[in-house]
């Protein structure tokens, strides 16, 4: 039987944990799982029979980590063929006379994609079109996207999947405590994406126990209109005597999972620390409840890589700011490829408060393909603001959308055939959500009814590709009113129209309705209450207007979707007349605003690389000193940003970004230290400890050391303590100097202490890092704590000095 078709009338029950019970069969720490389908198959098929015979209906082939940069072509080809052979013959013995499927698992590649890490989208598809392609050949009967902690590879895998296979796809997430995945997205977020790109069921697995997900997986189903799927761990895993136990029984598993098997979960299984034992308890406790019927949302939703935005009454506001169409700077800086000025208005455009940010990059002559994606990816990398693509080249389109993060809006598709064909299938494959004009090879009908009817062909046909109306944004197009009195008029009655005959919701162009008169900004917002009356949905607009602004709070306070008028009060507070604490209507991120922010340390928290080290190379210019900048301009915006991110304002993707944005300013007064230290001191063996990726205080002390004339040894980031002692045993270093900047470091830190007391008993240790104080450090053994750089160099010359004194 089709298991889609099975899964619209049954519960569906996966299997449970694999990874855990190999461990118990002997899998030894640091060996590959996936090599046992070669290695050990008698014990996998006899794991997957157990699940078979707890009541599981799929198992989940034993190919977690079975991808090209773990495994030669040869043997991941043998490794997959072995696996979807162990799970068939387990079902072939298997006394459960319960549908059977095998599912081709596949797990996160364990790279971090750009801009948080350095592997590439494309690349990550690759890899996992690989597997996919080889779980097809081998006869898998569906698709398991799992374990997924970053929306963008999930995008990848699922991608890949679409991509090469007709088999169906299930792809599951896993969310952290805070109910978010590592780099940021909520529930609402990853089923606009999923759902948009035709995933056949999706939800959630590992982490923690089904209680605490509880709350992910009822989001889910408030959501998703395709069934949601549930694998959770037996709770949170913990370490004891040296192993990892979980809390969770199987008794009270099942009668979580079962909980919300009754709220509408419809695929179940578990995760780590799970048996075959959990899995049966699970089929007894639920098998007798009966599926709740999976209901369509109807949700017209965008979403970004953190968030999603749903169309409702409240209207949304598009910022149309990034766009050259009459700006001479833009279109300059565009050929220029002046990426630092788009961000810039991206920047600019969120803190006013707009929900999403409309991206067009035509200019004749440039190569739009190659710009739009850009501009997105950047886009992306500092603001989690959803995107609206916009370009009548269906290349570029299609180009930036497969590199977006989340589910856009697609601007745009009209009532000519032509266009149709051309956007429709990639609203399909992407996702997406498309403003669609109404107009067709006819031109712009005068008349409300004449749009209306357009509008509905473009639905019919919508239909046809799979789309919708859920998918579709009208756009009953805003005319100039100077040219034709009855314009603005025929535009409100369209907009009524489409709302009240077809249940759409509308977008508008608001700014076009003022061309050629004075004064634009009274007409704009005019037209845009008028509008927002007759139900409109969303403008693209120009969130600089003043005008534009007050109709918005206005509106939102008058027609009570402002509790307590809270929104419209915080705007008031902004305006001229009541300025003396005028705040930018901006979200702020440090609780303090960012207004007082220099112009570096702007660039520093919003991310911006380029400008970061522009700024930091013009203060340089000016005769700043470089520890001044480091200690008074990038060291104090990291820690804004590092607030941001312990409050949740702040993810991160964004403290990668300032990271990077303050690495390249450290870059740039690197540089002029070069070529001006000479090494007269002794070595200076310097690490971040094992564990640890934080290296730009580190780099920091190194440099300043080199600059004093020490020669240093910098051995990086994440280094074992064996490494450390090697190193300092092969240079008879006198100093090692080791950083650490989290609680959960520390101890790899007091480790390296012992490890170097043992073995280079003569090494004197300095340490530091933001987690440190005198009293800790004195606790886990070293010699001296240094709060700063200046701090290890005034240690470093006092042991220099020691050393040169001893040897006269
Ligand atoms: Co992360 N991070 N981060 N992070 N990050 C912190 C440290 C954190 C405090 C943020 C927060 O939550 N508020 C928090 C740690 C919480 C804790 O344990 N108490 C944290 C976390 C949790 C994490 C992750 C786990 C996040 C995640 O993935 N969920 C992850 C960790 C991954 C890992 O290490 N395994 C992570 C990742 C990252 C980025 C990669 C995004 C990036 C690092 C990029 C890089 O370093 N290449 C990053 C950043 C930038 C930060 C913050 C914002 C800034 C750190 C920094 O560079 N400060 C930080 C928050 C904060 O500290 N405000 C945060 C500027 C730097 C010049 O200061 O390193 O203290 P510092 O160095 C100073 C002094 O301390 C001293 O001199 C330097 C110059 O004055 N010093 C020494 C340092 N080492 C010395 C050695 C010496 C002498 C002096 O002798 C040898």
């Amino acid at each position: 039987m089709n298991i889609t078709e099975y899964i619209k009338e049954h519960l569906l029950y996966l299997d449970g944990g694999m990874g855990t019970l190999l461990q118990g069969q002997g899998l030894l720490p640091g060996e590959l799982p996936e090599r046992w389908n070669l290695t050990h198959p008698e014990v996998i098929t006899a794991i997957h029979r157990a699940y078979y015979d707890a009541g599981s209906n799929v198992v989940n082939t034993n190919t977690f980590g079975a991808n090209s940069l773990k495994l030669s072509p040869e043997e991941l080809e043998d490794v997959i063929r072995s696996a979807i052979a162990n799970a068939r013959r387990a079902a072939a013995e298997s006394r459960g006379t319960q549908p059977k499927w095998v599912a081709l698992d596949v797990g996160p590649t364990g790279r971090m994609l750009k801009p948080y890490g350095d592997f590439d989208f494309e690349e990550a598809v690759s890899v996992f079109a690989t597997t996919v392609r080889l779980g097809v050949k081998h006869g898998a009967d569906l698709i398991l996207i799992e374990t997924m902690n970053d929306s963008y590879e999930t995008k990848a895998a699922l991608l890949a999947a679409k991509e090469n296979s007709d088999l169906p796809v299930f792809v599951s997430n896993a969310y952290g405590e805070d109910g978010k995945l590592m780099t940021g997205a909520d529930p609402a977020a990853m089923v606009a994406m999923l759902e948009g790109m035709g995933a056949d069921a999706i939800g959630v697995n590992c982490s923690l126990g089904p209680k605490a997900l509880a709350s992910v997986v009822e989001a889910y189903l408030r959501c998703s209109s395709i069934p949601v799927l549930l694998k959770p761990n037996a709770g949170l895993p913990r370490a004891m005597e040296g192993k990892t136990v979980y809390d969770v029984t199987p008794e009270e598993f099942a009668a979580d999972v079962a909980a919300l098997i009754k709220k509408g979960v419809r695929i179940a299984g578990g995760c780590c620390g799970t048996t075959p034992e959990y899995l049966s308890t699970l089929v007894k406790a639920s098998r007798e409840i009966a599926p709740v019927p999976i209901e369509p949302k109807n949700l017209t939703t965008v979403s970004s890589y953190t968030h999603a935005v749903c169309f409702s009454d409240a209207p949304i506001l598009i910022g149309e700011r990034i766009n050259p169409t009459g700006k001479k700077r833009f279109r300059e800086a565009l050929l220029a490829n002046d990426m630092d000025y788009l961000l810039k208005e991206g920047i600019a455009q969120e803190e006013t408060g707009v929900q999403i940010l409309d991206v067009n990059v035509g200019v004749p002559g440039l190569d739009e393909v190659g710009m739009l994606t850009r501009a997105v990816c950047e886009l992306q990398a500092i603001l989690d603001l959803p995107l609206q693509i916009d370009t009548a080249n269906p290349v570029a389109m299609e180009a930036a959308l497969r590199r977006y993060n989340g589910k856009a809006l697609i601007n745009s598709v009209n009532g000519k055939r032509e266009s149709m064909e051309a956007v429709f299938p990639l609203a399909k494959k992407y996702g997406g959500l498309v403003v669609a004009l109404t107009l067709d090879e006819s031109g712009i009908p005068q008349r409300a009814e004449g749009r209306l009817a357009i509008a509905r062909r473009i639905l019919t046909c919508a239909k046809k590709y799979g789309l919708d109306k859920k998918d579709l944004l009208f756009d009953p197009l805003a005319l100039t009113v100077s040219a034709d009195g009855n314009a603005a008029r025929e535009t409100l009655r369209a907009v009524g129209l489409i709302r009240e005959e077809l249940g759409c919701h509308t977008s508008l162009g608001v700014s076009n309705v003022s061309f050629g008169l004075p004064a634009r900004d009274a007409i704009n917002g005019t037209f845009f209450a008028l509008a927002l009356g007759q139900g409109l949905s969303a403008a693209i607009m120009n969130p600089y207007s003043a005008e534009m602004m007050k109709t918005y709070y206005a509106y939102r306070a008058l027609s009570g979707l402002d509790k307590n008028c809270q929104g419209y009060m915080d705007f008031a507070s902004t305006l001229p007349q009541s300025a003396p604490a005028a705040a930018p209507v901006a979200a702020e991120m440090s609780g303090k605003g960012e207004d007082n922010l220099s112009p570096l340390q702007h660039a520093v928290v919003k991310g911006l690389k380029e400008q970061s080290a522009r700024l930091a190379g013009e203060l340089l210019d000016r005769g700043a000193e470089p520890l001044e900048i480091v200690r008074e301009e990038i060291i104090p915006a990291l820690n804004l940003v590092g607030q941001g991110f312990e409050s949740k304002r702040v993810y991160l993707p964004q403290l990668l970004m300032s990271a990077e944005a303050a690495k390249s300013a450290f870059e740039v007064i690197k540089g002029r230290f070069a070529g001006k230290q000479t090494t007269d001191k002794c070595t200076f063996v310097i690490a971040t400890v094992k564990g640890d990726i934080h290296d730009i205080g580190k780099n920091i002390v190194k440099l300043i050391l080199e600059n004093y004339g020490f020669c240093v040894i910098d051995l990086g980031r994440d280094v074992p303590a064996e490494v450390i002692a090697e190193e300092a045993i092969r240079t008879h270093a006198p100093i090692v100097g080791l950083s650490a900047l989290m609680t959960t470091t520390v101890p790899a830190m007091e480790e390296t202490i012992a490890l170097l007391r043992q073995k280079a008993p003569w090494c004197k240790i300095i340490v530091g890092g933001a987690v440190l104080n005198r009293d800790y450090a004195n606790a886990i053994g070293a010699d001296q704590y240094a709060k700063d750089a200046m701090d290890a160099v005034r240690y470093a010359q006092r042991i220099d000095e020691d050393l040169k004194r001893s040897h006269d």
